[in-house]
């Protein structure tokens, strides 16, 4: 990529810039557990959770917006459009569960929603809410109450935001549930446009975005298996590995049964092969 200038990094994603108006987003097959990066790659992680996020921005642009101008040959580049992006982390929850769980336990609450009395970790919660985060620069986002939130961005635009995020999740665990998914949980960025106009950006409804546990295995009253990350969750935890960096190498079931599940998940979702997806990247947005 002679002309992009690299401009940022994720944990297992690369930011360029192509020129004024684009970015290209690139997705690697790594795969964190634990936050930690591991030295064993997942074949194709990249490309279906490229894949995954075009078919979302492909089916959700009526409710919002998004920075998606198209998937490169390659199934694991984006290009977007270069937004001015909110310092907020937008999150949906439907179930209680990580910090949501935890904050709940502590105080009762979650961001300022005052919740039903004798909530299981991992249950159902009567109705989605917003719990707006910070964007941590190192280390772990914090929730923030919907006050905080309207310091950083305003009362009127994050107001549209807590409606479309809402919408927006609504629309993708409905469509999940009746795949067998279970979107416990979802993680956006916006941004603006030149004309000031809300556009959804980053990834949409991944499981790298996203808590996505098996429905079949639902069971509340604990946490829930993840439906991508729990065969390396699990291995690692055999090691009795203490979480710090480095993390372990996978062996190679391990690895073959992930990318095993990555599949399963864009293949539920979507309801193309992703064999059909690598053929033609545009296959998820028609
Ligand atoms: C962004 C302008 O660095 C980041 O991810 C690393 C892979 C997060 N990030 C996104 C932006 C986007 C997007 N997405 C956009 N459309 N326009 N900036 C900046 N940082």
């Amino acid at each position: 990529m002679p002309d992009a200038v690299h401009v940022g990094s994720g944990k297992v994603r690369e930011l360029y810039a192509l020129d004024d108006e684009r970015l290209l987003l690139v997705a690697s097959d790594r795969i964190s557990v634990f936050d930690v990066v591991l030295p064993t790659e997942i074949p194709d992680k990249g490309r279906v959770l490229t894949g995954l996020s075009a078919f979302w921005f492909a089916r959700t642009k009526e409710i919002c917006a998004n920075h998606l101008l198209g998937v490169r040959d390659d199934g694991r580049s984006t290009e977007c459009r270069r937004l001015e992006m909110l310092p907020i982390e937008v999150v949906v929850r439907g179930y209680i569960t990580g910090s949501g769980w935890k904050d709940y336990g502590a105080t009762g609450q979650v961001s300022g929603h005052r919740l039903p009395e004798g909530l299981s970790e991992s249950e159902q919660l009567p109705e989605p809410i917003f719990t707006p985060s910070t964007k941590a620069h190192e280390g772990h986002d914090e929730n923030i109450t919907r006050d905080q939130a309207a310091g950083l961005v305003g009362a009127e635009r994050l107001g549209e935001v807590e409606r479309v995020a809402i919408e927006l999740y609504r629309f993708a665990s409905e469509h999940a549930a009746e795949r067998g998914i279970i979107i416990a949980d979802t993680k956006f960025e916006f941004g603006l446009d030149e004309a000031g106009a809300l556009m959804l950006a980053d990834e949409a409804f991944t499981p790298d975005s996203s808590r996505f546990w098996p429905a079949e295995e639902y069971a509340p009253g604990q946490a829930q298996a993840s439906f991508d990350k729990q065969f390396v969750r699990d291995y690692a935890e055999s090691l009795g590995w203490d979480k710090a960096a480095p993390g372990p190498e996978l062996p190679v079931d391990v690895v073959s049964g992930t990318r095993a599940r990555y599949l399963e998940a864009f293949e539920r979702l979507t309801g193309i092969s992703f064999d059909s997806y690598a053929d033609d990247p545009e296959a998820v947005s028609r």
